[in-house]
């Protein structure tokens, strides 16, 4: 039935109709059950407002895989939802004066209705938005549960405060002492907040990782390694002489190097400093105060940095060393931070590079107390610190021994004199979750005067976010000026008593939404224990990378609390990760701000969402930054049209073509050699597929339509032409058939309206959402080989099996290098080769 015409490829008016179609057939819907499961989960969404390039190609890597797996046969859980609390919506609110939760749940519509048009295969009915009373009512419940086993507590502390976002901000917040979210620079505050004791689980966050090695990126672990932080070492106390304290504690990693101490450093917050400068002199206690007064004005961060000029101040003050007894001088020193190990250290020139620097400025002694194994030091030529291991020296009667061995001794005699002991620190600190904003999870407490601070009871859960409050961004939470929301009985002796003023910090939500998606509208708990069983964990994760501590650090807590309350049987969320690269434009990432945004609906119109969705996946390795370039998205569009115009030009010239197989194609060496290809291309998509090569994976049907293509010219009017049909063989016929079916099944991950259209005008009954993954016949799927005869001067020296058109050089690398022909050209030189392609090659020596 060859037409006369091949119908246009039209994605407009494709796409709407498969999509309408999947969700008739609930395609995407999963359902608990016996299969093998997979969970598939892309970092859900902050509803800002549109659907950026960045969500487009997170979501399109992670379809790719979803529906792969589900072609394998998986059970697939591929959910979406919005993290949908949060600062900007307040921001907005502030700004163009419409509430947060307008702003937020218009904008959910908005960006849910963008996804959809990009025809990812997710189940909409597990949809959760963490806004919903619904959702954080169970955070409440987890708050409180929290609460009473010990694991969220309230303490006053310094708090880094972002002015300009007027709110707290969590340590791994704060960059560079600056506000991760509006980049200004922080400042610190005094405040009562709300803690949750991460740190308690440091030891096992750390020990979980090597759980993770191999299916997590290398770079993440590290990161998440170098934020826990476990630094072995000892504590040390150094004895005072008065001020009301008899010691004072430092914590160190180098025991080894106790003889070397030739100061000690406490940092601006210490206790003693308060002591000392209450008895000190006048003219010394003015000096200390400007000093501590400069540090304390000094960011956090900065302090720490590397380059950071070092400075400090004499306080007057001696201390005892525990083993020599020397009289050790104190010293408030500027890069020495209250809240890591005492906030004091013990300070060994010789063999630390920043008291080496302090030394120096301050012209105090430097004792070498390890020698290097390799090589003389002198301490007055010393440039800088040495730092490596090596025998010890000048240490009493730890003299010879190698330092690590001396360290661990040193602090047995410490530990046995009861002046110190071995000790385990971590730079981790426990996450405060305060914050003073409006447009969060209320923090599910009540602060009674008589009774104290009490979990609101279970059973008046959720504790709503009242609809009005005033928002204009000054002072802080705006919770605590709304009357009848702050106003509620003591739950213990039903007086008058205050709700708190604070929401959750939004990652709260984001650590636990993975398992809510497992039974959505579960009602008597976080989640449905037995739907977590079969789901959990999520077998591939995909986000970017700069959430490789936070929310990856927060949701591997949190998924430990839960397994501990008997919740959840699980402790790693997630099995595997990727982090996907950003998009760029112009060597930029594509951001607002930068300007430089393309908006994917506008591609859509114009191109549909098979070729965005193609383009992002084929223009760069998925862990690589993708460049965006319209000619790309140009390329990615002229190729689904050359697929389109493939498989109906094939589907028109053999409509009922026989299976093809292995005796049909046989009949015909051409209908053999597509056979071929087709099972080569096959094998490898699904191979780059499993990879996550997707780029790779789409190059190979590429190349395979381009193969064919050179094998039959006529491929392109074999529909139109039916002089040109006739030609064909009924094996080729068979043989095209396979060929075009085959590549449109296997490009379905990917661009899946345009397929599942051919798939259809191909006559199949059935969705090829439904069919199975193609398979490949190893035997024909191989690389074809040939064998090529090698001669040395006219006479064979060698047959090689080699694969077919191999490039020339390749052929004679390999022919020179062959067993029996090297000895032929040795001493020889080689004057000329003659290759006759995937038969000869002749090699003429001079
Ligand atoms: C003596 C010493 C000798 C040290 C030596 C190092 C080298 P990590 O490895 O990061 O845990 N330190 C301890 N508390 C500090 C604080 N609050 N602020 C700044 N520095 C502090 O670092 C531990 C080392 O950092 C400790 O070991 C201490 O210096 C310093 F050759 O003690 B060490
Ligand atoms: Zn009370």
């Amino acid at each position: 039935m060859a037409t006369a015409t091949i119908p246009r490829y039209e994605p407009g008016k494709i796409e709407p109709k498969w999509q309408s179609n999947w969700e008739k057939t609930k395609a995407f819907q999963s359902k608990e059950g016996k299969k093998n499961k997979y969970y598939l989960l892309e970092m859900f969404p902050y509803p800002s407002g549109r659907i950026h390039m960045g969500h487009v190609r997170n979501y399109a890597i992670g379809d790719v895989v979803a529906n792969f797996k589900k072609r394998q046969g998986f059970n697939v859980l591929h959910p979406m939802g919005f993290d949908a609390f949060g600062l900007p919506a307040e921001n907005a609110a502030i700004k163009n004066k419409v509430h947060p939760k307008k702003w937020t749940y218009d904008n959910i519509k908005f960006m849910e209705k963008q996804l959809k048009r990009l025809g990812f295969s997710v189940d909409w009915n597990r949809k959760v938005v963490t806004a919903d009373p619904e959702y954080y009512r169970w955070e409440q419940l987890l708050f409180i549960e929290m609460f009473k086993k010990g694991l969220a507590y309230r303490k006053r502390s310094h708090v880094q405060w972002c002015p300009t976002c007027d709110t707290v901000l969590a340590n791994e917040q704060v960059n560079d002492g600056k506000c991760w979210r509006c980049e200004d620079k922080v400042v610190e505050k005094n405040l009562d907040q709300w803690f949750l004791r991460i740190t308690q689980y440091a030891d096992e966050l750390l020990e979980g990782l090597f759980e993770l090695e191999g299916g997590w990126p290398e770079r993440v672990l590290t990161m998440q390694r170098n934020w826990i932080g476990r630094s072995e070492g000892a504590f040390i106390d150094f004895e005072l002489e008065k001020f009301g304290q008899e010691k004072i504690k430092v914590f160190t990693t180098r025991p080894d190097t106790l003889f070397g101490v030739t100061f000690l450093s406490i940092a601006a917050e210490h206790p003693l400093v308060k002591k000392i400068t209450a008895v000190a002199s006048d003219e010394n206690r003015k000096k200390v105060e400007a000093f501590v007064e400069k540090v304390k004005n000094t960011n956090p961060q900065d302090r720490i940095a590397e380059n950071f000029e070092k400075e400090g101040v004499n306080t007057g003050i001696f201390c005892t060393h525990p083993l020599t007894r020397e009289k050790i001088p104190i010293f408030i020193a500027n890069f020495v931070l209250m809240d890591y190990g005492t906030g004091a250290v013990m300070a060994v020139p010789a063999h630390d590079e920043r008291d080496f620097a302090f030394a120096k400025k301050y012209h105090l002694p430097i004792r070498l107390v390890i020698a290097p194994p390799d090589r003389e030091v002198n301490e007055e030529e010393l440039e800088e610190a040495y730092t490596g291991s090596g025998t010890m020296v000048r240490s009493g009667r730890y003299d010879g021994l190698d330092n690590d061995e001396g360290g661990a001794r040193i602090v047995r005699t410490l530990t046995q004199k009861k002046l110190g002991s071995a000790a385990v620190t971590y730079r981790l600190k426990d996450w405060g979750i305060s914050r003073q904003r409006y447009w969060g999870t209320p923090i599910p407490m009540i602060h009674c005067q008589k009774c104290g601070i009490l979990p609101v009871p279970t059973e008046d859960l959720p504790v709503k976010l009242p609809t009005k409050a005033p928002l204009e961004g000054k002072g802080a939470s705006p919770l605590g000026r709304v009357a009848s929301f702050m106003k509620v009985k003591c739950p213990e002796c039903g007086k008058p008593a205050q709700r708190d003023t604070d929401t959750m910090d939004t990652f709260m939500e984001s650590s636990w939404y993975f398992l809510r998606y497992c039974s959505p509208h579960y009602d008597k708990g976080m989640f449905d224990p037995k739907a977590a069983k079969y789901w959990a964990p999520v077998d591939q994760y995909i986000g970017g990378i700069e959430h490789a501590v936070m929310h990856l650090l927060y949701s591997r807590f949190i998924t430990r609390v839960l397994r501990d309350l008997g919740w959840a049987d699980i402790s790693e969320p997630f099995a595997r990760l990727l982090t996907q690269g950003m998009v760029i434009k112009d060597g930029e990432k594509m951001s607002k701000s930068k300007g430089n945004v393309v908006d994917p609906d506008g591609l859509i119109d114009k191109y549909g969402a098979d070729t965005v969705r193609l383009f992002s996946l084929f223009a760069s390795p998925v862990d690589r930054d993708l460049d965006w370039s319209e000619q790309g998205v140009e390329g990615a569009s002229r190729f689904l049209d050359r697929l389109w115009r493939f498989a109906l030009n094939i589907h028109a010239a053999s409509p009922k073509a026989r299976k093809a197989t292995e005796s049909v194609v046989s009949q015909d060496e051409l209908a053999t050699k597509i056979f071929r290809l087709t099972h080569k291309m096959i094998r490898q998509t699904t191979e780059n597929m499993s990879r996550f090569h997707f780029n790779t994976a789409i190059s190979s049907v590429m190349e395979f339509v381009n193969h064919v293509a050179g094998a039959l010219p006529s491929v392109w009017e074999i529909g139109t032409n039916p002089e040109a049909a006739k030609a064909l063989t009924a094996a080729q016929k068979s043989a095209l058939r396979h060929a075009a079916l085959s590549a449109i099944s296997v490009m379905y991950p990917v661009t899946p309206h345009i397929t599942e259209e051919l798939w259809k005008l191909l006559d199949n009954s059935k969705m090829l959402v439904d069919a199975p993954w193609p398979e490949f016949d190893p035997k024909f799927a191989q690389e074809e080989k040939v064998t090529l005869v090698v001669q040395v001067n006219g006479k064979v020296r060698a047959k090689l099996e080699m694969e077919r058109s191999l490039d020339n050089e390749k052929v004679i690398e390999a022919a020179t290098t062959a067993e029996n022909v090297k000895k032929h050209l040795e001493g020889k030189t080689l004057r000329k080769t003659i290759v006759v392609p995937n038969k000869l090659v002749n090699l003429v020596l001079g």
